[in-house]
């Protein structure tokens, strides 16, 4: 029941969000000098410098280099996470947006579990409330390199979860997923182009070992539009010590959307409650 109104709720919003978005162009690009921007778009061993050339918006790369299967990361390929902590992390994104120019605020959460069957994690996505696809989308989105401060600012979370140091000029080549940065997740699994999102992916290269690089759970889920512009942005938290994503239950989740306070993550967990926040998680998986 309580599902079931949280979702027709959600479903409004829906409706709202997308009427106040039409007819509205994408927020204008704000392009951040090297210095503020604080990230590496680039490819090291190609671009002399960092930005050199590059025009970034908000920290992220805007236009990308041509398909090029041949490129492999500075680092070499991602390594395969195998016996990993059974953990269950999740991101849940705040009431408000970062960017709220769009006239929708994107609900929803994000998550990744230790997977003892087959090497990596388990990600169940279940994001809702997105502006105009045909105005705003596809929209991207990623793991970040650092967590989101305080302030909610997501342009704090710098670049990609990027491990293998691949930079992300050149697209993931979803053909050799090894080869794509670990956290770019549109890029491994596609970009988000309806509302609601709702989605199970695998991915062998996440780990839930925090002395691992390849360590998602102190960091961060960014959203962006097509123009990279960072619409929201949420914190991982460790919500259980347990693989709770695995098995061999359908693909497909509900569209259950845990209930979310202002503020960081962290304080809407623990007004939330660990009950609820673990009967919401199983809420996904049923
Ligand atoms: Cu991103």
């Amino acid at each position: 029941m309580y599902a079931n109104a949280l979702l027709a709720v959600l479903g409004a919003a829906v409706v709202r969000g997308q009427g106040a978005g039409e007819g509205f162009p994408p927020p204008s690009p704000q392009t951040l000098s090297t210095t503020l921007s604080g990230v590496l778009p680039v490819l090291p061993t190609v671009t002399p410098g960092p930005f050199a050339g590059v025009e970034t918006e908000e920290g992220a790369i805007i236009d990308q280099g041509p398909a090029n299967p041949s490129f492999e990361p500075v680092n070499g390929p991602a390594t395969t996470q195998s016996s990993l902590p059974a953990a269950t992390y999740q991101a849940v994104l705040p009431s408000t947006n970062f960017d709220d120019g769009t006239g929708s605020t994107i609900t929803g959460a994000i998550t990744i579990s230790s997977n003892p069957s087959t090497p990596g994690v388990s990600i169940v996505v279940n994001f809702a409330g997105f502006p105009n696809a045909a105005a705003y989308g596809p929209f991207l989105y990623h793991i970040h390199e650092f967590a989101v401060p305080a302030n909610g600012n997501c342009s704090a979370t710098v670049g990609h979860l990027d491990p293998t140091d691949r930079g992300e000029y050149y697209p993931c080549n979803t053909a050799d997923l090894a080869s794509c940065q670990v956290g770019d997740l549109a890029g491994k699994f596609g970009k988000i182009t309806q509302s609601p999102f709702i989605a199970r992916f695998q991915d062998s290269f996440l780990s839930t070992n925090p002395s691992s690089p390849a360590f998602f759970g102190d960091k961060s889920i960014v959203i962006h539009s097509s123009n990279t512009t960072r619409l929201t942005c949420a914190n991982f938290q460790k919500v259980s010590n347990s693989t709770g994503i695995n098995g061999t239950s359908p693909a497909q989740p509900s569209q259950t959307v845990v209930p979310y306070n202002p503020g960081n993550a962290a304080g809407a967990l623990t007004s939330f409650g660990a009950a609820g926040v673990f009967a919401a998680i199983a809420a996904f998986f049923l």
